[in-house]
């Protein structure tokens, strides 16, 4: 396949896609917004590592001097992490604007997923989704991530979502808009943090190539959308519920009383909750994305051979 216009496909991820070969689309936002400085960057090189050590080949998405980008080099992803929030965020809607302007953009889930879906990568690795925000009822906040689940046809890996969200709401919506979500090895909607949450998943399969058999068949019939797969993070890395439950609770009473809304709700809770429960979730929310990070190296092979 050659590159539409506007998309540069680096050669490694082309000459994989060329010969019917994995690959895994890895986010930039989770770069720019999802964590600090240097870890961020570090944690950037290290998920692309994972997804090679397991057979298949990254790009991680951003969009740099107006070209849209599905691979980058070690330097676009050094630049994208030190600049951090001075980065533009770019869902969906934002696309167009950074491409005419030339500019630098970390990509959400939502643009990821738009960017990957040009390139022809069907799966996607990353940490959390955006989701319907509690008191979405007044505020209407709900992330254009939800959206692009239910039109465009990739696979997103994730650790559930923070409960900086209302995941009952949030599976409400995915329902509504005919998003499968799919628990890989277990039956609860993972919390990010934690295993488990009081929610249940849709389905659950136990193996990557289960997983990919019912991405194959979706897409046979051309049912448009995407797939929540949601990996619960390992064990050893979970964080106690207590410690996680009171850091969200005061970073969205803090978000409240700052008047944070819109785009920039979500990157200021991501921050104020690992500020406030310091090296630990990071930690922990380092694992988890590596982790997902293998599930999607193995879904897209799988994918890849059947
Ligand atoms: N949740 C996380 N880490 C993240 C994000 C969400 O635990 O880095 C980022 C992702 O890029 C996601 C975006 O697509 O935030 C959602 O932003 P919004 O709620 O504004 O749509
Ligand atoms: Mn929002």
């Amino acid at each position: 396949m050659t590159s539409p216009a506007y998309l540069d496909i680096a050669p490694d991820v082309q000459h994989a896609l060329s010969t019917g070969r994995a690959v895994v689309a890895l986010e930039s936002t989770i770069i720019s917004h999802g964590m600090p400085y240097p870890q961020n960057v570090a944690t950037a090189l290290q998920v692309e590592d994972e997804v090679r050590k397991h057979g298949a080949v990254p790009a991680t998405i951003a969009i740099v001097g107006g070209r849209l980008k599905a691979g980058l080099s070690r330097d676009e992803i050094e630049q994208l992490g030190r600049a951090g929030h001075a980065v533009t965020k770019v869902s969906r809607r934002d696309i167009p604007f950074l491409v005419a302007r030339g500019g630098l953009g970390a990509t959400t889930v939502a643009a990821t997923m738009v960017v990957a879906a040009m390139a022809g990568i069907r799966v996607f690795a990353t940490g959390g989704i955006g989701g319907v925000h509690r008191g979405a009822q007044e505020s209407f906040d709900i992330s254009a991530d939800l959206q692009e689940l239910a039109q465009t046809p990739v696979a997103v890996v994730c650790a559930g979502a923070k409960s900086i969200l209302d995941l009952r709401l949030t599976l409400e919506y995915l329902e509504t808009q005919g998003v499968p979500v799919v628990g890989y090895q277990t039956d609860a909607l993972p919390a990010f943090f934690t295993r488990d949450s009081a929610f249940k998943v849709d389905y659950r399969l136990d193996t990557a190539a289960e997983i990919a058999a019912v991405l194959k068949a979706k897409w046979a019939m051309a049912l448009k959308g995407g797939m929540v797969v949601a990996n619960p993070i390992p064990e050893q890395f979970a964080m106690p519920r207590e410690a996680i439950d009171q850091a969200i609770e005061q970073a969205l009473q803090e978000a409240t009383q700052q008047g944070i809304v819109g785009k920039e709700s979500t990157p200021f809770l991501l921050a104020r909750v690992c500020a406030l429960t310091g090296g630990d979730s990071l930690a922990s929310n380092i694992q988890l994305v590596l982790n997902n990070a293998r599930l999607a190296a193995a879904i897209a092979i799988s994918y890849c051979n059947s």
